[in-house]
C-alpha cells in the first residue's frame, strides 16, 4: 500500500529556466541537480512538504522526457507513489494484470529504488513506484 506521494515529475526543456519559476517566483529551494544517465535526464528536486517536484530535461534527443516533450509539450512527465516493498508491490501488480515497464526494480535519482507503470493501465498517467 503506497505510504506518501513521492515526487510529481515534470518535464522541462530546461531546467535552469524551470527553476527561475519554482525559485525566484515561488521561494522553493532545489536541493540538489543530478543527471540519472540511464534515464538520459537531468533531474532537480524541490521539496514541497513531505512530498517534492522533480523537473526533468531531457539529455538526449532519445531520452523518454525529449519524446514526451516532442508529442505533448512541457508539462506533467509522471507521478510517483512510494511502498515499503517495491518487489512485493510489483508481484502484487502483475498478478493483478497490471502492465508493468519495469518488471524488476532499477534505480533512479537519489539512488530511490524504481519501477514505472504503462500509462494503459492508470487511466492515462505515467506512475512510478518508488522505495526509498
Ligand atoms: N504520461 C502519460 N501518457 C504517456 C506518457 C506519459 N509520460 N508517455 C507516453 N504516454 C502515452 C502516449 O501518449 C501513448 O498513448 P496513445 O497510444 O494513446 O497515443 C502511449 O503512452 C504509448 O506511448 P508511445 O509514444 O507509443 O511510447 P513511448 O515510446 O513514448 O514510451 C513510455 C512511453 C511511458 C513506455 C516510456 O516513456 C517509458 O518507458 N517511460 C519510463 C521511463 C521514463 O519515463 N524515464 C524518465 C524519467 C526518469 C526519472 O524520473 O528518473
Amino acid at each position: 500500500k503506497p505510504t506518501v506521494v513521492d515526487h510529481i515529475g515534470i518535464a522541462v526543456k530546461s531546467i535552469d529556466e524551470a527553476l527561475s519559476f519554482w525559485q525566484s517566483a515561488l521561494g522553493i529551494q532545489c536541493t540538489g541537480v543530478e543527471e540519472v544517465e540511464e534515464q538520459k535526464v537531468r533531474t532537480a528536486f524541490l521539496p514541497i512538504g513531505d512530498t517534492e517536484v522533480e523537473l526533468l530535461e531531457a539529455t538526449s534527443d532519445e531520452s523518454p522526457v525529449a519524446k514526451f516533450i516532442e508529442k505533448k509539450g512541457e508539462g506533467i512527465h509522471h507521478l510517483a507513489i512510494r511502498v515499503e516493498n517495491l518487489e512485493a508491490a510489483l508481484a502484487e501488480l502483475k498478478e493483478k494484470g497490471i502492465r508493468l515497464i519495469d518488471e524488476t526494480p532499477r534505480y533512479g535519482a537519489g539512488g530511490a529504488k524504481i519501477a514505472f507503470v504503462h500509462p494503459k493501465s492508470t487511466g492515462g498517467i505515467l506512475l512510478e513506484i518508488s522505495e526509498r
